[in-house]
């Protein structure tokens, strides 16, 4: 069955792999599933069509069938038990590749958004000085935890997993930030993380709808 999936006509980063059809592309290229991709523009998806697959009006979504999911944990998740290579075939470590994929979404992700959030929309508040150091702490204590408990290790728990595809794709928010590099071991993880083919395929196919036309 063709699985499609949608992503930003033109992404607000250039290509930079940012928006978050990269971690729904990087699954389907871990799984070796051939997929298809819509692009939408940001009016088409406040319209009714798009509206009946995402009430929020974002990306991405996925479409196979019958079936149509948004929100990206849910469609990693989706991809990871349907297809062999994302999670682990031991019911305990199988919970917990999952575990990882919640934490990155429920705990590690809130305050790097937040962070974006504070530098992007309230720079020019007359209060932004104030606020940053005590938003940049909250993602420094995540940051400082993740590091300790990943410590030497390649991956969160074991061999590569769905877990660590969404803790990585999380992690790479913060990269422009320079604050990844205060800890050696997350840079290297996430530097593992893009090093992998099909997470460089999932990077190339996003850049080549985003790079802008040579000359
Ligand atoms: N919780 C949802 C999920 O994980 O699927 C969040 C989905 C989401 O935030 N989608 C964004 C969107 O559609 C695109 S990815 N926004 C449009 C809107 O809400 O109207 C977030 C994103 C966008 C752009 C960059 N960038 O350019 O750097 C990075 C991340």
């Amino acid at each position: 069955m063709t699985i499609t999936i949608t992503a930003f006509e033109r992404s607000p980063d250039g290509g930079k792999g940012l928006a978050r059809d990269t971690r729904v592309r990087w699954a389907l290229e871990e799984v070796g599933q051939p997929y298809e991709v819509r692009l939408v523009s940001f009016r088409a998806m406040k319209e009714p069509a798009h509206l009946a697959l995402h009430p929020f009006g974002q990306i991405p979504t996925y479409e196979e069938g019958d079936l149509g999911l948004f929100e990206t944990g849910a469609i990693v998740f989706h991809i990871a038990e349907r297809h062999a290579g994302l999670l682990p075939d031991d019911a305990n470590a199988r919970a917990r590749a999952i575990t990882w994929m919640f934490a990155a979404l429920s705990t590690v992700e809130p305050p790097i958004l937040e962070l974006g959030t504070a530098r992007l929309l309230e720079g020019d508040k007359s209060w932004s000085a104030q606020r940053m150091p005590l938003v940049e702490d909250r993602v420094r204590n995540r940051l400082g935890q993740l590091s300790l408990r990943l410590g030497d290790a390649d991956w969160l728990d074991g061999p590569f997993s769905a877990g660590d595809l969404m803790m990585v794709s999380v992690l790479l928010r913060l990269k422009a930030s320079g604050m990844l590099d205060e800890y050696p071991n997350l840079s290297a993880y996430v530097a593992r993380g893009e090093a992998r083919p099909a997470y460089r395929r999932a990077f190339d196919a996003q850049l080549a709808v985003n790079k802008p036309p040579a000359g």
